[in-house]
Formats: structure tokens, C-alpha cells, sequence
């Protein structure tokens, strides 16, 4: 098929993730905390509590996630450790989900999102993007308007001269070099249809709302800058923190010819390892040798069509006007021993999770309008040999924690095998999990906008 010089670059797409987050959030709060070596752990039971945020000061020493807080100390003896707070029994993330609401806001005033997790967002700048370019003048896109951008790709090294000049140079210079070589290649602010150019008018818009999030809620973020969401999210992972990053689809090809493939936005996963397998490649790019009809032969027609077009860069899922999450969840692991072995721990437990979700839900409801129609409660067993996880979903008829914790409980009983008249719960449950999802309109009546709100 012919395809026109543009094929992939028609939109210009973001996405901003914060920095450490939850570390950010404690330090806000704690500003003592404030540019030392620093995690978030949740719960102290266990090895001083798993790590589940790691600060950048931290992360030099070898701190990483999922560390024992008690063996991260070894590495970083002044590790400062911050707790994730409790309520029900169990990790409580109002703090975390309350400051992702006020990034969200501020991101907002910029451009339509997609909220994509707690905290990190899509947006599609096109539309803005062209409009910025009609109202600027006839000028060269000046480098003291991207002070924290780095262009994927820049500066080119050609000679094994450049790369040791370049090697001499602080991170920034290097920045700077890039920066100032990409800037220079790029046609006039006149000609708003160069691809490139919406980058980095892209850019521009970027490091605005970033310095706004800053400004106005104190979290430093970074971002990536492309034409598509699969490439926004891998670049804003190129330089953090507080870095943001263009990569232009001309930079793709050395990106992704060492580029593993489980790093791509969704194949981390079984459809990742699938490909890495059936087709015997370890890098994204080298699916590029593959007709579209070898692909479409191993992973359906869709599948191939995506892949083919994925490991050129290019990619089309629309960003989604989407602020609010999709779902309201909550869970908790009981590992090992901890395991839910009685009917009455399963209850127990059901019952505390139905009263954080009945108090999200309403608090929901409150702020958004809206209502969830459905409940899903999953569970995992404990295995001899491999655990197996189940879900069942009900109507959600009413936000009431009694009424939600006896519905989840109608539905999982049948994946109890201990007999009827046992107190027992076999095999024993290792995870539990609620989650209210396919929101609609709450009736008027019933929050703001009515009577009492004027
Ligand atoms: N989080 C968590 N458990 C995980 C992953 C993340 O509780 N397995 C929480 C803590 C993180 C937040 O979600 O602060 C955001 O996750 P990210 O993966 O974006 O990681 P960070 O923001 O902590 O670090 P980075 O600067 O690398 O984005
Ligand atoms: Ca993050
Ligand atoms: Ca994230």
C-alpha cells in the first residue's frame, strides 16, 4: 500500500508521569524528607516493610522497589522510611489518590486527558499544537524554551571524534548539543505542517503544564513527547527525572534495534514473551524483517497489523477524554501463613474491604456524579504447585458495606471445597479483591447541584 510521507505522524501525543511519586506525596508532607535517600514502605510486620517508592537520591545507593525497607538500610544507612498509613487493616492510599487528583487538575487546564494510573496521564496536543503555530510568528524555535528537554536520538554522532567530544560533556551539555542540533534541522514555524515541528511546539506546551504541576502542587514530573502513545510513554522513560523527552519517528529505528520487547507498552506481558518466543527475536525492531502476513499468521489479522506497524513507530490508539478512573478497587495479599483458611477470616476480611470501598464509592459519587453498576470481587488460591485466580461479578445495587460484603460472599462460596457444614475455607485464599466498575450518571437528586448546594 502507498503510504503518504506523514503515514504515523499526523498527531502529536504525551504523556507525563511523576517522578517517585508516593515519595514525593510524603516528602510534601514531611518536608524533612526533602532531598534525602527516601522510600515509601508499606507495613512493618515483615523486614521493616516492602518497599514500594524509591526516591532518586535512594536509588543511586541500589534502593529499588520491592526491596525489605531492614535491606535497603544495609545499602543506605541513612535511608529515611516513610510508612504507607493503615485503616480496615490494610494499606490506606487516600493521600496518594487525593495528590494525583490535584496534578490531574492542574494537567487539565493544558489539554484533554487520559488519565492512565495514579499517576500519569495521556494527551493528544495536536489540536493545540496547530493552534500555538498559527499564533506564533514567522521564528526560529529558540532552546531557552526547552530547559529540560532532551531529543531522542541527538546529537548525532557520526565520527568516533564526535562520540569522544561528546563523552567529555556534562549530561546538560550533551542535552544542549542535541537540542540545538535537532532545532536547527527544522523548517521554519511557517511550514506547520513538519512533523517535527508539531514536536516541538509539542514540547513547549510540555514543559508549560510541567512547570504549572510543579508550581502548583510542588511534584516535579517527566514527560515524553511523540506521535503516539506507545512512543510517549517509552520516551518519557529516557531521561528521568524532571527530564522530558522528543522522540521523533526518525530516531525510532536505533532506538528499537536494541530495544527489548517486553519494555513496550503492553508486551510486558504473555503477548510479549509469546512473540519473543514464536518468532525468535529479542528486540522490537527486528520484527520489522516480517510481512504483514507472517505476522497476521501467528497473531491474528489485528494483532499483526498492530505489530507491523508497531515496530516502525507507528501506532493509532486514540487518547481517550478520560479524568476518572475506570474502576474503584481494592485488595489485600495474605501470604504464606497469612492465608484466609476459615469462612469467618473470609468474611471478615470481605467486610473490610466492603467498608473502604463503600467509603470511596460514596465519596466518589459525591465529587464525580456518578454511580458504578457493578461489583466484582476476585480471590487467588493457594497451590501446591501453581496458584489459580478466579472472579465472579454481581449487580452493585447499593453503596452499603453490609450489603456488598454478604453479595461478595454469595459469589465466591462456591470455590470453597471444605464441606457445607465446616468452618473451614479450602484451599485457602491468598488474595482478595473488590472493585465497583461500569459507571453511569448518579441521579440529580442526590448530590451537588441540587437544592443544597446553592
Ligand atoms: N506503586 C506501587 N506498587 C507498584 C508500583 C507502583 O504501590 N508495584 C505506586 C508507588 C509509586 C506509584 O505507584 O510511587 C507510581 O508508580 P511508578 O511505577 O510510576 O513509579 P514511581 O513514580 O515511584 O517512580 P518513577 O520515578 O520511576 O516513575
Ligand atoms: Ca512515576
Ligand atoms: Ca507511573
Amino acid at each position: 500500500m502507498e503510504q503518504s510521507m506523514d503515514y504515523g505522524k499526523e498527531r502529536v501525543v504525551a504523556l507525563v508521569d511523576m517522578d517517585c511519586f508516593y515519595v514525593q506525596v510524603e516528602q510534601r508532607i514531611n518536608p524533612e524528607l526533602k532531598n534525602k535517600p527516601c522510600v515509601v514502605a508499606q507495613y512493618k510486620t515483615w523486614k521493616g516493610g516492602g518497599i514500594i517508592a524509591v526516591s532518586y537520591e535512594a536509588r543511586a545507593h541500589g534502593v529499588t522497589r520491592n526491596m525489605w525497607a531492614d535491606d535497603a538500610k544495609k545499602l543506605c544507612p541513612d535511608l529515611q522510611v516513610a510508612r504507607v498509613r493503615e485503616s480496615h487493616g490494610k494499606a490506606d492510599l487516600t493521600h496518594y489518590r487525593d495528590a494525583s487528583v490535584e496534578v490531574i487538575e492542574v494537567m487539565s487546564r493544558f489539554a484533554v486527558i487520559e488519565r492512565a494510573s495514579i499517576d500519569e496521564a495521556y494527551m493528544d496536543l495536536s489540536a493545540s499544537v496547530k493552534q500555538r503555530l498559527r499564533s506564533i510568528e514567522d521564528v526560529q524555535i529558540e532552546p531557552h524554551l526547552l530547559t529540560s528537554t532532551f531529543v531522542q536520538g541527538y546529537p548525532q554522532a557520526t565520527t568516533s571524534q564526535d562520540k569522544t567530544e561528546d563523552a567529555m560533556l556534562d549530561n546538560d551539555a550533551v542535552r544542549l548539543k542535541g537540542l540545538g542540533q535537532w532545532l536547527a534541522s527544522l523548517p521554519p514555524t511557517t511550514q506547520m505542517d513538519s512533523a517535527d515541528l508539531q514536536l516541538a511546539v509539542g514540547a513547549i506546551i510540555v514543559e508549560e503544564m510541567r512547570a504549572a504541576v510543579e508550581q502548583c502542587t510542588g511534584f516535579q514530573c517527566s514527560a515524553g513527547i511523540s506521535h503516539n502513545k506507545v512512543l510517549a510513554k517509552l520516551a518519557c522513560g529516557l531521561n528521568k527525572p524532571n527530564r522530558q523527552t522528543v522522540l521523533p519517528l526518525s530516531s525510532v529505528t536505533q532506538l528499537f534495534s536494541s530495544l527489548p520487547i517486553s519494555k513496550i507498552r503492553n508486551l510486558g506481558g504473555k503477548l510479549g514473551a509469546s512473540i519473543t518466543e514464536t518468532m525468535e527475536v529479542e528486540n522490537i525492531g527486528e520484527l520489522a524483517k516480517f510481512t504483514q502476513g507472517q505476522l497476521a499468521q501467528h497473531f491474528g489479522v489485528k494483532t499483526g497489523q498492530w505489530l507491523y506497524d508497531l515496530c516502525r513507530g507507528i501506532e493509532f490508539e486514540p487518547v481517550k477524554p478520560r479524568q476518572l478512573p475506570k474502576s474503584i478497587g481494592c485488595s489485600k495479599n495474605f501470604p504464606g501463613k497469612t492465608s484466609l483458611a476459615t469462612k469467618d477470616q473470609v468474611q471478615h476480611w470481605l467486610e473490610q474491604l466492603a467498608l473502604e470501598l463503600e467509603e470511596r464509592l460514596i465519596k466518589d459519587r459525591d465529587m464525580n456524579g456518578r454511580v458504578a453498576k457493578l461489583l466484582t470481587v476476585g480471590v487467588r488460591l493457594a497451590g501446591e504447585t501453581k496458584p489459580s485466580s478466579y472472579s465472579r461479578c454481581c449487580a452493585l445495587a447499593r453503596y452499603e458495606a453490609s450489603k456488598i460484603s454478604t453479595d461478595s460472599y454469595a459469589i465466591i462460596k462456591s470455590l470453597n471445597c471444605a464441606g457445607n457444614h465446616q468452618q473451614a475455607w479450602s484451599p485457602p485464599l491468598t488474595l482478595l479483591h473488590l472493585s465497583a466498575s461500569k459507571f453511569s450518571d448518579a441521579p440529580t437528586a442526590s448530590y451537588g447541584g441540587g437544592f443544597l448546594s446553592e
